[in-house]
């Protein structure tokens, strides 16, 4: 058997981030991960993630994006990486749609930056046609994040730090024992005082009695190609747009591949990640063919790369980060409900707080177990 201080379970975007915190705090860490580091069958792939302030899904979620922004600076700064690339993100919908007026609120309680923009201001300056009564806020103060670099970046850090990742172990089981708890995994049994559960879509079976029913999605994330240099990260921002088909995202090409365009929710929810078919077809492609034939006027694309991804769903779609119902010693983070990855460095630091002092100066009401 092996002890030590904190053990994490899942060592993805959450975990690895926590992992980083908990070691630097002096703790010692043991990382469970049942994937190689920076794997991709999980929620943590794909080569980038947004990362915005004006927060459409809630303004509650301000000043922990305050925080993160900061600290995916500082860990850039420590690992020497490039992991944030700055870019302008355009919210697009109905004038009195969720994620126009979501902005919008988000922007005024926290007095951010914000271009309002009509649809033909959009139109006009991005290759769109979105209809006359929708409207478009730009956030200039906006980028993405190179999602696999961030989590190699923490494991790293971690690493650095003293903690102990293992790799390609899987867990079967996690109990608590008196004030402690053990974990056994299919290679050892580890001891501990304090337990740290980041298991993304694996949450819906080693927590059961979260508090909160948890659910799977199965999102695939496509790239197109095309000629222009209209898709350029010079000329295209990055997009989220509220439209009848369902919201659908998309990011400037940075590479061969060219843009990264996605449905956000609106495929059927499964009950836990061993439902999920990993392999993806060509009709993985239609939806988000459909939403740009639809709605933009870029030249002829054609699709280049599809990569499957697991959404870990609450039924408000807020994240969990709490204390375990039942254990203090236990702190759990999930259903992130696929927008979750750009806050990992802050919640990487509300967890370290919970598990080594049973409470934090975050804001994190929203996202408590309890009463959801
Ligand atoms: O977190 O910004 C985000 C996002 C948009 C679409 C999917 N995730």
């Amino acid at each position: 058997a092996t002890t030590c201080d904190v053990i994490v379970i899942g060592v993805g975007g959450m975990g690895s981030a926590a992992c980083f915190e908990l070691s630097r705090r002096g703790a010692g860490v043991v990382g469970l991960e049942q994937f190689p580091l920076a794997h991709s069958r999980g929620s943590s792939h794909g080569r980038t993630r947004i990362i915005r302030t004006a927060y459409y899904e809630h303004p509650d979620y301000v000043p922990l994006l305050r925080r993160a922004w900061e600290r995916w600076y500082e860990l850039e700064q420590l690992t020497g990486r490039h992991l944030l690339t700055g870019c302008p993100c355009l919210m697009v919908g109905p004038e009195s749609g969720e994620v126009v007026t979501g902005v919008r609120a988000a922007a005024r309680e926290h007095d951010l930056a914000v271009e309002s923009l009509t649809a033909a201001e959009v139109n006009r300056r991005f290759p769109f046609r979105f209809p006359d009564d929708y409207a478009g806020v730009l956030e200039h103060a906006a980028g993405f994040l190179a999602v696999e670099d961030c989590v190699r970046a923490h494991a790293d850090a971690a690493r650095h730090f003293g903690a102990d990742l293992r790799a390609e172990e899987a867990v079967r089981s996690w109990a608590a024992r008196g004030d402690g708890v053990e974990v056994v995994t299919d290679r050892d049994t580890y001891h501990a005082a304090r337990l740290v559960v980041t298991a993304g879509a694996w949450a819906t079976q080693l927590l059961a009695d979260l508090g909160v029913p948890l659910t799977v999605m199965r999102q695939v994330m496509t790239w197109f190609r095309t000629d222009s240099a209209a898709v350029r990260r010079d000329r295209f921002p990055i997009f989220l747009a509220d439209v009848p088909g369902g919201a659908f995202y998309g990011l400037p090409a940075i590479d061969a591949d060219g843009v990264k365009v996605a449905r956000h929710y609106g495929a059927p929810e499964l009950r836990d990640p061993t439902e999920m078919n990993w392999q993806t077809t060509p009709a993985d492609f239609e939806p988000v063919d459909g939403f740009l034939r639809a709605y933009s006027t870029l030249p002829p694309f054609e699709p280049s790369r599809a990569e499957a991804c697991l959404y870990t769903l609450t039924p408000d779609r807020h994240f969990v980060i709490d204390t375990h119902l039942h254990y203090p010693q236990v702190s759990v983070a999930c259903g992130f409900s696929g927008h979750g990855f750009k806050f990992a460095p802050v919640v990487g630091e509300v967890l370290a707080d919970l598990a080594l002092t049973g409470r934090t100066p975050h804001p994190i009401g929203r996202f408590a177990a309890r009463g959801r």
